[in-house]
């Protein structure tokens, strides 16, 4: 059989591969809609996709995991650096050698009655200097088709690549071997949770995953490598790759400003990226909801590409109100995952804004009516809390037409947030690159009583790439302030930090969010200018009392107040906090962080 490239280091992977998984067919993946679309109805016919209602959502399937396989294992992921202490006290560390001797065994013979399928993919529109190639062999149907949408997929990448270029080889397998006439499961995976391995070999740009079929353990191209073994290449060739969103705003004055995220899991990355702004004139366009790599152009300034292709964003708590963008992203050509069924075979989740149905097949693929309680006695979900949507990013109605440039958009600001309930004000402007580097490097959310059992409980999680960073968290924020140095710090963005869940005593949310967090991005725009009424402060710059416009939010001047009080008191614990959050980091924490917090310190004793 002609092959479809003449890589040799690519041939030569696919058959060492072939000869230890001991798949029944080997298939390589063209990228076409006709693969895509026969996939799908295989799928179908085997249980593991059900087709929606093409009245109601063209192009759609729904998949249910096993209950096992539902979200990423931050326990199972490995960051496999020779020496222990390059991966650093954030991450799970293992021993190349031995990881790979232990995986091996379970690779033996792993595709069994199956397809290994070779997916060429690449991370970055195709031919972009930035761009990255991967290839991921995979045995899951389900991750081919979930990879197209997210990456650019197929011919395309095999040709970007050639004879002679280097990629990233992803080994996955789903690790459930079929014997002869055995039948198959909806969603074959290893059901042991013990069992799953997420592992990165950064030294040899390499991923293998073994055990797990669902998001970012089995769809290679986005956590694995486009920040884990990214954020790790970023470092050596001096760029970066991060867990941010970046948005396109434009003034009332036709002026454009991007912006680039980086806000915890579950702080709404997606819904800040396609937003609709309530203050007339403003609009904002989407380049990018979760990944932005960037690099130092020729001018000094930073420039950011997102590297995805698609949108691979949680369903609960998406709706008309709190993102209508992506609630038209996804009515047609869209993979769910975990969500439920209703009866006319289109799909529902909770807070989706639209009443519960009175019968639907939940994400377990049981009866469900809004009556139904879990053992616990607690309300059953229909969806899975982390059920998901996989859409292509060009079905986005926001998306700015630049989204694909190859050089990338030149970045303006950055902002840093998290859930802060207290002391965070609404937004502060730092004083300084290294300000600004600290207030990343203090990112982190408060977790609620719903989910964890303990309210209150900070959990930092700095630059929002506490599970995503391939190497030592002291030196990833070395690397940070080192573009300091790198360019005119005059040409670097400028950072805030911004807090959408300030609460009253009473719990009461005192910033409405959503569409209205315009009102602040505009503030944002008026200091990229060097303009916007502010004040400093011994935490940073903060808006003045009128700085912003809340005519019409029901935001009164005395929230407002709140929302933009020094609480001293607060933030001398939050500094006792951070300095506590450093400790793991011993001597790799650059100075520069420590004088941050003296600084602020000595500014606070002041205040
Ligand atoms: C994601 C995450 O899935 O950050 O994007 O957890
Ligand atoms: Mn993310």
């Amino acid at each position: 059989m002609a092959m479809p490239t003449k890589n040799q280091k690519l041939l030569a992977w696919v058959d060492e591969v072939v000869k230890l998984c001991e798949p029944e067919k080997v298939y390589w993946c063209d990228g076409s809609q006709q693969e895509y679309d026969t996939l799908c109805q295989q799928m179908v016919a085997s249980g593991t996709f059900t087709a929606l209602n093409p009245a109601k959502r063209p192009g759609c399937y729904l998949a249910r995991s096993h209950a096992s396989d539902v979200a990423r294992v931050e326990d199972r992921t490995y960051i496999c650096t020779p020496r222990r202490e390059d991966a650093g006290p954030t991450n799970n560390w293992r021993a190349p050698e031995e990881l790979k001797t232990e995986m091996r065994a379970l690779y033996k013979g792993c595709m069994h009655g199956r397809t290994l399928y070779v997916i060429p993919f690449s991370m970055g529109p195709i031919g972009s200097p930035v761009a990255k190639i991967g290839v991921e062999i995979s045995d899951s149907a389900y991750v081919v088709v979930n990879m197209r949408i997210m990456t650019r997929m197929g011919q395309a990448a095999l040709d970007a690549l050639g004879e002679h270029g280097d990629f990233i080889p992803c080994l996955h397998s789903v690790g459930a071997p079929l014997a002869k006439g055995q039948k198959d499961v909806a969603w074959p995976c290893v059901p042991d949770p013990a069992k799953k391995y997420i592992a990165h070999f950064p030294q040899d740009g390499m991923i293998w995953s073994f055990g797990s079929g669902y998001g970012g353990n089995a769809l290679l191209g986005k956590k694995c490598l486009a920040l884990r073994i990214a954020s790790y290449l970023a470092r050596a060739e001096g760029w970066m790759a991060e867990h941010m969103l970046i948005l396109k705003l434009t003034s009332p004055e036709q002026k454009a400003y991007y912006v680039g995220a980086a806000f915890p899991s579950a702080c709404g990355k997606t819904n800040l990226a396609m937003m609709q702004p309530t203050l007339p004139g403003w609009k904002v366009e989407c380049i990018g909801d979760d990944i932005n790599w960037m690099r130092i152009g020729d001018d000094g300034r930073l420039y950011a590409v997102n590297p995805e292709n698609g949108f691979f964003g949680v369903a609960p708590g998406t709706s008309r109100s709190s993102n209508p963008n992506a609630m038209d992203s996804i009515t047609r050509n869209t993979i769910f995952s975990n969500v439920a069924l209703t009866d006319d075979g289109d799909v529902w989740w909770e807070d989706m804004g639209v009443p519960a149905p009175a019968h639907a097949i939940d994400w377990k693929g049981e009866e469900w009516t809004p009556a139904k309680k879990d053992a616990d006695g607690k309300t059953a979900k229909a969806a899975h809390p982390n059920a998901r949507f996989t859409a292509p990013a060009s079905q986005c109605p926001v998306i700015a037409a630049e989204w694909e440039n190859p050089a990338g958009v030149p970045i303006d600001a950055f902002l840093f947030g998290g859930r802060r309930p207290s002391t965070i004000p609404l937004v502060n402007q730092a004083y300084s690159w290294n300000h600004g580097v600290f207030m990343g490097a203090a990112a982190g959310s408060e977790t609620t009583a719903a989910a964890l059992g303990q309210a209150g409980v900070l959990r930092r999680d700095p630059f929002a790439m506490l599970p995503f960073c391939g190497y030592h968290m002291g030196d990833y924020f070395m690397h940070w302030l080192s573009f300091g140095l790198r360019t005119n710090p005059a040409k670097l963005p400028k950072v805030f930090f911004v807090n959408w869940f300030r609460k009253t005593a009473e719990g009461k949310w005192l910033w409405p969010g959503y569409g209205e967090n315009s009102r602040v991005l505009r503030w944002v725009c008026e200091r990229i200018e060097g303009k916007g009424q502010a004040v400093e402060t011994p935490i940073g710059i903060l808006p003045t009392a009128d700085a912003i416009d809340v005519a019409g939010t029901g935001v009164t001047a005395a929230d407002m107040q709140e929302l933009l009080r020094v609480d001293v008191e607060g933030w001398k614990k939050e500094l006792a906090s951070i300095e506590e959050s450093y400790k793991p980091y011993g001597a790799r924490l650059p100075y520069a962080l420590r004088a941050e917090v003296d600084a602020l310190k000595a500014r606070l004793a002041k205040a």
